[in-house]
């Protein structure tokens, strides 16, 4: 069945105007003789009444995106979309359970909305498949290590709602193949996943450097990672927030080593539809909630205390002055909520991805802009 909201959605879109324009501009002329100009009023007509259906179809279809923070109260949960298992940032235990990063961010939307963390189920998704998920409807939101471009941000009918981890792409190779430097790869085979700003970067940096390399490309992450355990490929070549992960799955991580270049920048946040400001702001804010939380020392150990404290900043995260829960539909408590149940910034990634993991990742760029990182968030006022 053709949906009018997408196929408006996408006239729109692709025109920079409504698609009345654009589809009369298609038909015969009115100056052309009076055959052709009586042809053009007819079919000015018809096409009038489709676009109106079209329009209307299309309004609905806004009208319905706009409407996320409903349907996710009716439903009872958050529907995350995530990766199909990355240690660290989105992963099930063997019971199913998801853990992770990206998942936190998931939880602390649930947080905010029902005041319970695990009101959330997830999706997970191939690289592939992520954004068609969330235009789609199938998820409320993408939080699944997904690099925030310009094209991914102005062409796919969706908006960034923050960056909750600065990665860059690095290179895994065997210590075998005897290299120490990415720019000793020519010639070498790439195992990449399709789909990925990593295929994008390969192309880029082996051009950029008058190099040449041979892609095995698959869709499914298994696929790659067993590939290149298999010895199919001589380099693997992730953000290096998978090359962590990755290398905790390898049967003999000695035998493998980490180039030192890191060829691009990959800030990964959530994702959320464009068309409905209010879900935009509820994700955008549940992120910068809790980096302010780590900035001003409220942790889910100590936000019932914090809730008498008389520091204004603190008073307006935990919803004691103001109404800042109100201009994004929740209630005043909704920071506090994020906080107690889910935890600070600084809390989430030390649990998830930190050094007493097994990641063993430090702060690094992700530490607080106070703290020399880059992680900053505006203040709640
Ligand atoms: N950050 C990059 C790469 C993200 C990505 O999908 N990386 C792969 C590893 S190379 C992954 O995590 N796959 C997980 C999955 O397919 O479940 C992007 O947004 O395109």
């Amino acid at each position: 069945m053709i949906d009018f909201g997408v196929v408006y959605y996408r006239v729109q879109r692709d025109t920079g105007r409504g698609p009345g324009k654009w589809l009369l501009s298609s038909l015969a002329h009115p100056k052309q003789g009076n055959r052709k100009k009586r042809l053009y009023q007819m079919n000015k007509k018809i096409l009038s009444a489709v676009v109106g259906v079209a329009a209307v179809a299309g309004m609905g279809a806004t009208v319905a995106s706009a409407a996320t923070l409903d349907d996710v109260k009716a439903k009872g949960f958050v529907q995350c979309g995530v990766s199909t298992g990355l240690a660290g940032f989105s992963a099930p235990n063997d019971a199913g359970d998801w853990s992770g990063l990206d998942v936190d961010l998931c939880r602390g939307v649930a947080a905010a909305v029902f005041g319970d963390a695990t009101a959330v189920k997830f999706s997970p998704l191939s690289a592939k498949e992520r954004f068609t998920a969330l235009q789609s409807g199938e998820i409320d939101v993408l939080s699944r290590n997904t690099t925030w471009t310009m094209s991914r941000d102005t062409q796919l009918g969706l908006n960034f709602a923050g960056v909750n981890y600065y990665d860059g792409q690095g290179f895994m190779v065997r210590k075998s193949l005897g290299v120490n430097s990415a720019l000793q790869l020519s010639g070498a085979s790439v195992c990449v996943q399709t789909g990925t700003t990593t295929e994008l970067n390969l192309t880029d940096y082996f051009k950029a450097n008058d190099m040449t390399y041979n892609p095995v490309v698959f869709e499914k992450l298994e696929e790659v990672n067993a590939a290149y355990d298999a010895n199919r490929c001589d380099v693997y070549p992730p953000d290096q927030s998978g090359l962590y992960s990755f290398r905790l799955g390898l049967s003999n991580a000695d035998d493998h080593m980490v180039l030192p270049e890191v060829i691009s920048k990959e800030p990964l946040g959530p994702v959320v539809r464009q068309g409905d400001d209010q879900w935009f702001s509820i994700v955008k804010w549940v992120h910068f909630a809790m980096i302010n939380a780590e900035e001003m020392g409220v942790t889910s150990a100590n936000a019932d205390e914090m809730l008498n404290s008389t520091d204004p900043n603190v008073m307006r995260l935990l919803g004691k002055e103001g109404n800042f829960g109100e201009s994004i539909g929740l209630d005043a408590d909704w920071a506090y909520n994020v906080v107690k149940n889910v935890g600070n910034y600084g809390e989430v990634f030390e649990r998830n991805v930190g050094e007493s993991t097994q990641l063993k990742i430090g702060r690094g760029v992700n530490a607080l802009w106070s703290k020399g990182g880059l992680q900053y968030a505006p203040p709640i006022r």
